[in-house]
């Protein structure tokens, strides 16, 4: 079958949709029909409803508009063959599950004149699809496996969103893709960001940098991270890199408006105290007690009691509140995976029961444990029992 494609020049992927073609739903708009859609926002509009599988209702209670000029702007959709119009204001959308606009044609120009910077500036809530910009020099081959794999995350979003579109308009919110690349190892300060993008449910792709092996060192990506540390991320959308975790959760929290507790101040005060405190003496903690070959007393004890004065200041917090910060905010997910690694830390983990009791709900976190895992080595979250 692959041989045949190759044979046609057709991947499998365009077979697929031409054979969902032949039940006679249309793939795409000429050229003419974008055009008069790009002319007319209430008819673009009107259009982008019924592809999100708005009833007459829905598009009425979303937007101001008169009955009859949505009936109206709905005729002509049955026109253009958009959709089969039925008794009572209801229809039968006419399109392929392959359906999408014309490249390059007037709605992909429309978006990128119109609605693109709009997206990026988070300014639109809704919107059919979205835009990457990446650069670089590569060769054929791995431009077409990164071709693959971005139509491949493509394409589920779209399925996830049809399997959606049944839902009640209450139930849905806009939702486009943004394309992210984890630079990332093993480690707590990388775990932390592959937990948030797994809590943040945005598709990710793992570029595993082994510290062990000193590739943190190499040129290409001291051009991402100018400390020559992971984790950092590349947000394709937005064409810019981000290294420091405490930052890179900022981001994340800032661009999807989550994960910020009952208060931003008070969760920034505690990612402060993960950054400045508890993830530098932890690691300073893991270095003498568990690495050091030799004996440093003196450093042994001095980290050991940072790091028990520090579980302290953690355990009294949330004997006062549930999360670091209230609810569970990127402070609870910077935390977290340096408190995973309490049996490098010499510490008596069940006297610290407001601790361990946090540490237990958020390990129970499915996205928590998706996360803990990346790269993927078979890393299991520790139990303290
Ligand atoms: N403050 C940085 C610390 C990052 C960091 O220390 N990363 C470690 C792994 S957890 C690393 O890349 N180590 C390699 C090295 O130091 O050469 C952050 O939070 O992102």
């Amino acid at each position: 079958m692959e041989k045949l494609c190759e044979l046609a020049q057709a991947d499998l992927l365009e077979l697929v949709r031409s054979v969902d073609d032949q039940k006679g739903r249309i793939q795409e708009l000429s050229e003419d029909q974008e055009a008069e859609l790009a002319a007319n926002l209430p008819l673009f509009i009107a259009a982008i409803c019924v592809l999100n599988r708005y009833r007459f209702e829905d598009v009425l209670t979303s937007y101001q508009i008169d009955p009859l000029e949505l009936q109206q702007l709905f005729a002509r959709l049955d026109r253009l063959g958009v959709i089969e119009l039925l008794p009572e204001n209801r229809y039968r959308l006419q399109v392929s599950r392959s359906f999408r606009w014309r490249k390059n044609g007037p709605i992909e120009r429309y978006f990128i004149g119109h609605v693109l910077s709009s997206f990026v500036d988070r300014k639109l809530v809704r919107t059919q699809d979205s835009f990457r910009f990446a650069w670089g020099t590569v060769s054929d081959a791995t431009a077409q496996r990164f071709i693959e794999r971005l139509r491949s995350v493509y394409d589920d979003f779209n399925d996830a969103a049809d399997a959606d579109a049944q839902l009640p308009l209450e139930q849905r919110t806009g939702a486009g893709l943004l394309m992210i690349d984890l630079y990332t190892w093993s480690t707590p300060n990388g775990r932390k960001i592959s937990i948030a993008l797994e809590e943040f449910g945005l598709p990710y792709t793992v570029h595993a940098v082994n510290i062990a092996k000193d590739e943190q060192l190499e040129p290409e990506f001291l051009a991402i991270s100018p400390n020559n540390k992971i984790p950092v991320i590349v947000d394709r959308e937005k064409n810019r890199s981000i290294m420091e975790s405490g930052a890179i959760l900022i981001y994340l929290a800032d661009m999807h408006d989550r994960f910020w507790g009952d208060d931003r101040y008070q969760t920034l005060e505690w990612l402060m105290l993960q950054m400045a405190s508890i993830g530098p003496m932890l690691g300073q903690t893991h270095h003498f007690l568990k690495f050091n070959p030799g004996k440093a007393p003196y450093a042994e004890d001095r980290y050991a009691a940072e790091t028990k004065r520090l579980y302290g200041v953690l355990n009294k917090r949330l004997s006062e509140s549930e999360y670091l910060a209230g609810s569970y905010s990127i402070a609870d997910i910077a935390t977290w995976p340096w408190i995973a690694r309490y049996e490098w830390q010499g510490v008596d983990f069940p006297s610290y029961p407001h601790l361990l009791r946090w540490y237990k709900e958020i390990a129970a976190r499915p996205a928590v444990q998706r996360g803990f895992d990346v790269p993927a080595i078979g890393a299991q979250i520790p139990m303290p029992g």
